[in-house]
Formats: C-alpha cells, structure tokens, sequence
C-alpha cells in the first residue's frame, strides 16, 4: 500500500517510523510519501490561504494549491486513490472504515487547518474516475488540524495489512468485536498485587467457564463504556 500525506506540518510524520508501522515501511509493506502544502504555493510568501467567501472568522485553505498537491500524488496508472480529507465535520471514523481502507491500493491524507479547505476539492474529487473521496472525522471534539487524526487512521489500517502484525490471531479474535463489544479485562501475573487477586475462574482451567466469563465481562464492558 501507498500512502500519501499532504500537509503543512510534515514534521507531524515523525511517528511513522516508530514501532509496527516503522517496520512495514522498512519491510516493503508500505510507503509513505509526506508532502509540504507548501511546496504547491506559487508566491514569495506561500500562501495556503485566504478569507472566506460570505465573511466570517478564520481563513480558508485555497483550493488551487490543494488541488496541484493532489494532482501530484495520483498514479498515471489505473490505480485506484482513496482521498481522505480530514474534517471534524467528516464521517465518524470506525474499526469498520479502517478494514475498508486497508484494501486500498493508495490513501491520501489530506490533512486540512484553520477552517478548512475549500469545498470545491472535495466537489471536483467526487468527479474523478479514479478517485474515491471520504471526508473523514476522527470523534465529536476540534483538532487545530487534521494530522494527528491521519496518524491515527494510519495506526489503525496499517496493523490490518496482512503480514504487518506478528501475531494474526489477535486481529481475528478482534474482528469478533467488531459487532460491537469492547475486549473483556486481562491480567497476567503475579497472581495478587496490591492486595488484588486474579479473578478465580481464569486459574481454574476450565475453558468452558473461561469463555463464558470473559463474554459477560465485555457485555458489562461495553454497556459502561457505550450505554448501547
Ligand atoms: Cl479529522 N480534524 C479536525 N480539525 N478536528 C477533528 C477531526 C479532524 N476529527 C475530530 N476532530
């Protein structure tokens, strides 16, 4: 998979060398590009912005050097392009969109400031072949941008490449909960700490009653954490 992140911050980035995705990346499974919006201006000053059209506070990121960084990322092959654009009025990002983004062929962050990009990017993608456009959000509170909700998108559909985690297992056990449970309360040894026992039925052995303990624990789980 190709990923592509247009940006005004790149330094934002660093983290994608760290850990599991800095191991997919030295191992062929991924590559990232990380774009300066920058570099797209064609004046002294590099300008990315402007006022709003109908007044208002704040600025408008300008869809002319939007649409040249754009441009330069999409593949002059038949390759598909999944373009993000990172919106708090977005759709609410899930477990369900990363499973649907790690089949992709090519993402591209658009990682947005100030009150946003013109809307006109996000019109004129909508009308390109080779292009599927997804406003996205990463939860109902306001970032100053869009980067660090690309990072955390990034974290979750890399570790769902095949071959990117170590232990597949853990993804299958996971998509399990996809439905809508949260994962029931772990704990490893020693067996008392701080005066706080292990639960009983995990020592017994009886996998029957370990199963059936575990599946109660993420019931009550996900009622506290979700009220559903
Ligand atoms: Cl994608 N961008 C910004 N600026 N704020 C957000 C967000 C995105 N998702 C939640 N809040």
């Amino acid at each position: 998979m190709k990923i592509s992140a247009i940006t005004i911050f790149p330094e934002y980035f660093a983290p994608l060398e760290l850990s599991l995705i800095g191991k997919a990346k030295e191992s062929g499974l991924i590559d990232f590009a990380i774009l300066n919006l920058r570099d797209f201006t064609d004046d002294n000053h590099h300008t990315v912005d402007d006022t709003p059209y109908g007044g208002g506070a704040g600025m408008v990121m300008k869809a002319e050097v939007w649409g040249d960084a754009i441009d330069s990322v999409l593949p002059t092959s038949q390759t598909i392009s999944d373009l993000i654009i990172l919106t708090p009025a977005g759709k609410k990002f899930s477990q369900k969109m990363a499973t649907e983004f790690a089949r992709s062929e090519h993402l591209i962050f658009a990682c947005g400031r100030y009150e946003g990009i013109d809307s006109r990017v996000t019109t004129f993608y909508q009308s390109q072949p080779k292009v599927r456009v997804h406003e996205v959000s990463i939860g109902d509170y306001v970032l100053n941008g869009g980067e660090v909700a690309a990072l955390a998108i990034t974290e979750a559909v890399v570790r769902l490449i095949p071959g990117v985690i170590g232990n597949p297992e853990s993804l299958i056990e996971e998509s399990h909960n996809e439905a809508g449970l949260v994962e029931y309360p772990t704990f490893t040894k020693p067996p008392e700490w701080r005066g706080l026992q292990v639960p009983e039925v995990l020592t017994s052995g009886n996998h029957g009653a370990i199963a059936k303990w575990r599946l109660e624990q993420a019931e009550i789980r996900s009622q506290n954490a979700r009220g559903d």
